[in-house]
């Protein structure tokens, strides 16, 4: 499709395109485009108005919680609360699964989010983004369940996330393939900038927070000094922003592998799966690449808590493949 078509047009197309299809995803990712147009605009005045820093509060994860988070937050919910798409939302800044509430209708999937990862970067002005997840509930009562949200991610029905860098933009799949669309301020629309993004089957970046080193795993060890080693004649590049979006949007346009991994001080790592390393999987594959733990595919995965963390290595499928030999010999 032409470059520049708007959002709403291109899912309207992409709707046509399954003719038994409801709309719900259509109207679920206009909102959800909606509600990043507004935690853009509270971003972009943040340094003019008192919404920069910290709350004095921490979430669920024990993370000081910054004011744009818990704006960002209450935007997605009331963006998305009313539309009856959606049965109950999860979210990195909620302890407990949100019921939509009885006097809005309410819909078959469940949205799992993190309205803004990597909000400590949020006073220095570096990218941060929302990350979302949508699933078919498998409740059949009035209120959603755990059991909506514990869900592999290969049940994922969509995922994207929204990136507030030099511009906005915001990425998702359906399954078929990865679509990126670019804010115009002037125009207030997404614009189709990057149709059916692939992401190189091999890249020379990688993104790890090296300054856990002293914890790592001899796995992880070895296959950075082999990184850096120039072995096979690639000189690799860190580039590390410390903001998973960030990171994960350079690598999947220009290839290369992004890894938090389990290690002797966080087993699990830090990041969470049902919101941050599941949909971020379920883009990197449809990009073409891969995401696992070091040993399991990411998407595989069985949840048993909301909040739960797992080991994440993300990107370019050989890279990924390289880095679990690696994980498979340590
Ligand atoms: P570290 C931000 O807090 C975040 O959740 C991700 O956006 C980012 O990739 C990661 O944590 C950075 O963690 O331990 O390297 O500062």
């Amino acid at each position: 499709m032409d470059i520049g078509t708007t959002l709403t047009r291109f899912l309207l197309e992409e709707q046509r395109k399954f003719p038994g299809s409801t709309g719900d995803f259509t109207g679920l990712l206009a909102d959800i485009a909606i509600a990043g147009k507004m935690i853009c605009r509270g971003m972009s005045k943040a340094g003019l108005i008192d919404i920069l820093g910290a709350t004095g509060s921490s979430n669920v994860q024990g993370e000081e919680v910054q004011k744009l988070d818990v704006v960002a937050n209450d935007t997605m919910i009331r963006a998305l609360d009313h539309t009856g798409h959606l049965i109950g939302m999860a979210s990195e800044e909620m302890e407990d699964i949100f019921q939509i509430p009885d006097e809005f209708p309410k819909g078959k999937y469940v949205l799992m989010y993190d309205p803004l990862d990597g909000s400590s970067n949020i006073d220095v002005n570096i990218s941060v983004g929302t990350i979302f997840s949508i699933l078919r509930r498998k409740s059949t009562g009035n209120k959603a369940t755990l059991e909506d949200f514990l869900q592999p991610g290969a049940e994922q029905v969509c995922a994207g996330y929204v990136l507030y860098g030099t511009s906005t933009m915001m990425v998702y799949t359906t399954g078929t393939g990865v679509h990126g669309f670019t804010l115009d301020p002037g125009v207030g629309e997404f614009l189709l900038s990057h149709e059916d993004i692939r992401i190189p089957d091999r890249g020379d970046l990688y993104s790890i927070n090296e300054g856990n080193a002293r914890y790592w795993h001899k796995g992880t060890t070895d296959y950075i000094n082999h990184l850096k080693s120039g072995a096979g004649g690639t000189s690799f590049k860190g580039r590390y922003i410390g903001s998973l979006v960030a990171d994960f949007h350079r690598n999947l346009l220009k290839g290369g592998i992004f890894l938090y991994p389990g290690d002797t001080k966080s087993p699990d790592g830090k990041l969470r799966l049902l919101y941050e390393a599941n949909p971020l999987a379920f883009l990197a594959e449809q990009a073409g690449g891969a995401a696992s733990t070091g040993e399991k595919r990411i998407l595989d995965l069985m949840p048993t808590k909301l909040h739960q963390r797992t080991p994440l290595i993300i990107g370019s499928k050989d890279n990924v493949a390289e880095a679990e030999r690696f994980w498979a010999g340590a």
